[in-house]
């Protein structure tokens, strides 16, 4: 049995464990009050997997041997309370329908690992809880990760299973970056080449050509409308929003080869581009014209609608890493300069952010943008992405604008965890497991009221090395439970975090992840 503080992310507020327990059987009953159905479905589906518990549904609130799920809304809508009673009852109250989600994956990490096993456990089909109170609620109500499935696709079937990993780490942002240079990945009925041609390249590069990482196999693939339908689905019953992002206008080669009018046509033969197949900023990027504008407001439109404002309040637009280059060296770019009487290139990426930003909240969106956004001048409701550091996040938040911290530095998570030679991943800073913990979404220093637009934080999944799922698990695992824990629980500041004790904790939760077969990093490292 899991004592409760084994729990990641940590709750809030513990009493207990008492020396009693109750114990799940075939006969428990499971109550579910109005808003609280999609908990139900998930616990049953969940605990019926691994312990083959029915939960027969009783319309009696009052009934023992039972689980209770209901609302009460002087909670905050994602806290909870879990009580487990002697002998009687588990009660999960949740400020709202997310609150009682949340809840119900506290209540699967005290019903032990196996709880997280998607077959039978064997013959036990009983589950032990020892009876306690937690109280709990998130620090942040942006808790997200984003998945690059561009530089390798990521079938829709390992797509739902990480947002099962998500939920279970009570993260509830999804950031999808579906399109970039190497790959576009989402269906578009009226720009059918954007995947026909788009959504595969010959090969994928890396180094010289006797690296392990240089691949001469094509790589490719997409999801119909109907894939993201169901991920989308899958998300909200999972309490998690999804925050599709289409990147503009650097990161385009893929559209551009696709459709090569969409490029710089008097300075590159566009139509001799094709999907690349190497990893970096590529200099092919959008050109600044009416008809560019006219055809990602279509792309966007479809986006709209697979993704609806209830479940993705946010679109995110790119914006990063787009050089000027081409722009400089075009004439047409040059006299739409003129024509829009902007200042430099810089205004020309602002003026198709701004473009953007307009368009989405005339449809009830908002505008979520890489830092890079920042350059030459920010439309007013866009929210950043902050990722080259803290610098772009303070800059926006001082000026007022919504931020989501995701510094490279701290949480890139294609990024080595460990020095040394045999850590499969070949770039960027190293951050082990315990920087991870440590990482402090609000900077110090900044006012009250710039700390008030910090919506959260997320860790960032780039995949130009990693070619199948257990690539990205090895990256992403076990440094996202001490991610989760970052974005969900109150911790003190980073150098008073209690590390040893979460390491402590990391050997619970091992055990859950291999029941989940996670191949994340051992924790004594790859080849130790
Ligand atoms: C920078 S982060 C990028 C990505 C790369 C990543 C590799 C950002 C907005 N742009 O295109 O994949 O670095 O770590």
């Amino acid at each position: 049995m899991t004592h409760p503080m084994d729990l990641i992310p940590a709750p809030a507020r513990v009493e207990g464990p008492y020396r009693c327990d109750f114990v799940l059987d075939r006969r428990t009953t499971l109550s579910a009050a109005a808003g609280t159905e999609t908990t139900a479905r998930w616990l049953r589906h969940t605990l019926g997997a691994a312990f083959g518990l029915p939960l027969r549904e009783t319309a009696d609130e009052n009934a023992t041997n039972s689980v209770r799920l209901r609302l009460d809304d002087s909670l905050a809508p994602e806290a909870y309370r879990l009580h487990v009673v002697i002998n009687e009852v588990v009660e999960i109250i949740g400020g709202g329908p997310a609150g009682v989600f949340w809840g119900a994956q506290t209540l699967r990490q005290l019903l032990g690992p196996e709880a997280f096993r998607a077959a039978p456990v064997g013959t036990k089909a009983v589950a032990g809880l020892t009876a306690q109170t937690i109280e709990d609620a998130p620090r942040f109500g942006w808790r997200g990760l984003m998945l690059d499935v561009s530089r390798h696709f990521m079938p829709k079937g390992d797509v739902l299973r990480y947002l099962d990993l998500l939920a279970a780490h009570k993260l509830n942002v999804f950031h999808f970056h579906l399109t970039d240079d190497q790959g576009w990945r989402i269906e578009i009925k009226r720009h059918p080449r954007l995947t026909e041609v788009g959504s595969w390249r010959a090969r994928s590069k890396w180094g010289h050509r006797a690296s392990p990482l240089w691949d001469e196999t094509p790589h490719g693939g997409f999801y119909t409308q109907d894939d993201i339908r169901e991920i989308v689905a899958y998300a909200a019953d999972r309490h998690i929003t999804v925050v599709p992002e289409i990147d503009l206008p650097g990161h385009s080669q893929a559209a551009i080869a696709a459709y090569p009018e969409l490029g710089n046509t008097d300075v590159v033969d566009t139509a001799a581009l094709t999907v690349w197949d190497s990893w970096g900023v590529n200099p092919n990027v959008l050109a600044p014209t009416e008809a560019v504008l006219r055809f990602y407001e279509g792309v966007f439109e479809e986006v709209l609608d697979l993704f609806p404002a209830a479940t993705s309040p946010f679109v995110h637009v790119g914006g990063d890493e787009c050089p000027k280059d081409q722009w400089k060296a075009s004439p047409a770019a040059q006299a739409r300069i003129e024509e829009l009487g902007l200042a430099d290139e810089d205004e020309l990426q602002s003026w198709f952010i701004r473009h953007f930003d307009r368009w989405l909240a005339a449809r009830g969106r908002r505008l979520i943008g890489w830092d890079e956004i920042l350059e030459g001048g920010l439309a007013d409701g866009a929210a950043v992405s902050s990722w080259r550091g803290y610098g772009g996040g303070i800059a926006a938040a001082e000026a007022g604008h919504d931020v989501v911290m995701c510094p490279e530095q701290q949480v890139y998570l294609d990024h080595r965890q460990a020095p040394g030679e045999d850590e499969p991943m070949p770039i960027g800073y190293v951050r082990t497991l315990e920087d991870v913990y440590r990482f402090e979404p609000v900077p110090p220093g900044l006012s009250p009221e710039a700390a008030a637009h910090i919506l959260g934080t997320q860790a960032n999944v780039w995949t130009e090395v990693m070619q199948n799922r257990s690539r990205v698990d090895y990256q992403v695992f076990p440094r996202l439970a001490a991610f989760a824990e970052v974005a969900w629980s109150a911790l003190p500041a980073p150098e008073a975090r209690d590390y040893p004790a979460f390491e402590r904790r990391m050997d619970t939760h091992y055990r859950r992840l291999d029941a989940l077969g996670v191949d994340y990093r051992p924790p004594a490292g790859p080849h130790p």
